[in-house]
């Protein structure tokens, strides 16, 4: 089944999966969305999770790279977790993604002028995620100190010739720290600091390796094509529900860090393997949604609460 993925361009965490394709060699479908909400398209499959990137496979809905990439490993193809780190490479995501992609944003935005973001954009972000431009300003000298560590600890890692962080394999850990570096790399106003995040030893050829994957067959799809494709039956649910939680409560799944509205729907699983909730959709049926168990926050609902309007 084709993996579809809801992204824009600019979006780092959208690289990621786009470079998750190239280096899997598989072919994809794309629906854009905007970089603000509302997201009707995506919202409509999540319930309310908008961040980016989602990935849709048939009635299976993936949020966040966290259940990304495992899903895309489901499809075949190269591994994203090659031995010899294997399970090690989310470790390694999840510091790259998690606070490092706060440094990174730092370094890569606290030198841009407002009108470069546009007022929708700075509304959007002091809204859901509290974003304060000035003190983003402030702290940028901070935040860039603390992302070039990542770049120094990446080439000391490469410094006995290996080609990726676990060696002769690229893997999630690369992906990650690939996608923060291209993020610095893409905002002109960070120049000089995308240029010394690269001039560390080893550091311009790994990331020359990884952007060489490319993106893999992308082919652009209407999100109601899109949308056909969720009338599929969602894939058996693997894992269990763990305490406090119990298999078949209505659960709000919400994430760390931003405000947006929880997505609801009967709880299948929750355990240290991920989140997954069943919810109906109009015109498409029974969708499965599936969230990392990391960030994400999950909160029991009286059985007879409804979803309010999407975000
Ligand atoms: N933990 C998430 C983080 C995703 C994330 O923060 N994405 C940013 C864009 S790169 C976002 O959602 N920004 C708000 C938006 O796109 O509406 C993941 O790994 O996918």
């Amino acid at each position: 089944m084709l993996p579809i993925l809801y992204h824009y361009d600019a979006s780092p965490f959208a690289e990621l999966v786009r470079a998750a394709f190239g280096v899997k060699g598989i072919a994809w479908g794309s629906v854009m969305v905007p970089n603000i909400l509302p997201k009707p398209d995506q919202t409509r499959l999540t319930g309310s999770y908008a961040r980016t990137p989602m990935v849709q496979v048939g009635a299976d809905i993936y949020c966040d790279t966290g259940a990304i990439l495992p899903a895309l490993e489901a499809l075949g193809g190269r591994s994203l977790y090659p031995a010899p780190l294997g399970p090690l490479h989310r470790m390694i995501a999840s510091w790259a993604n998690g606070p490092q992609f706060l440094a990174h944003v730092g370094a890569a935005m606290g030198a841009m002028p407002a009108d470069a973001m546009g007022e929708g954009f700075i509304k959007d972000r002091q809204a859901r995620f509290g974003m304060d431009l000035g003190q983003l300003g402030k702290s940028a000298p901070h935040l860039t100190g603390q992302a070039m560590v990542a770049s120094a600890w990446l080439s000391d890692t490469l410094a006995d010739g290996r080609a990726f962080i676990g060696g002769d394999a690229p893997g999630a850990g690369d992906l990650a720290l690939y996608s923060n570096l291209w993020f610095v790399a893409a905002v002109p106003f960070a120049a000089d600091t995308a240029a010394a995040m690269l001039a560390r030893p080893h550091v311009a050829d790994w990331y020359a390796r990884l952007a060489g994957f490319g993106h893999g067959d992308r082919q652009e799809l209407t999100a109601d094509a899109a949308l056909a494709h969720a009338s599929a039956a969602p894939l058996p649910v693997s894992g269990g529900v763990d305490a406090p939680f119990a298999a078949g409560m209505m659960v709000g799944v919400a994430q760390e860090g931003n405000r947006d509205a929880p997505s609801v729907g009967r709880l299948l699983r929750c355990d240290a393997g991920g989140i997954v909730i069943a919810r109906d959709v109009d015109g498409a049926g029974t969708v499965h949604v599936h969230f990392p168990r990391l960030g994400q926050v999950i909160t029991p609902l009286p059985s007879r609460e409804r979803e309010g309007p999407a975000a």
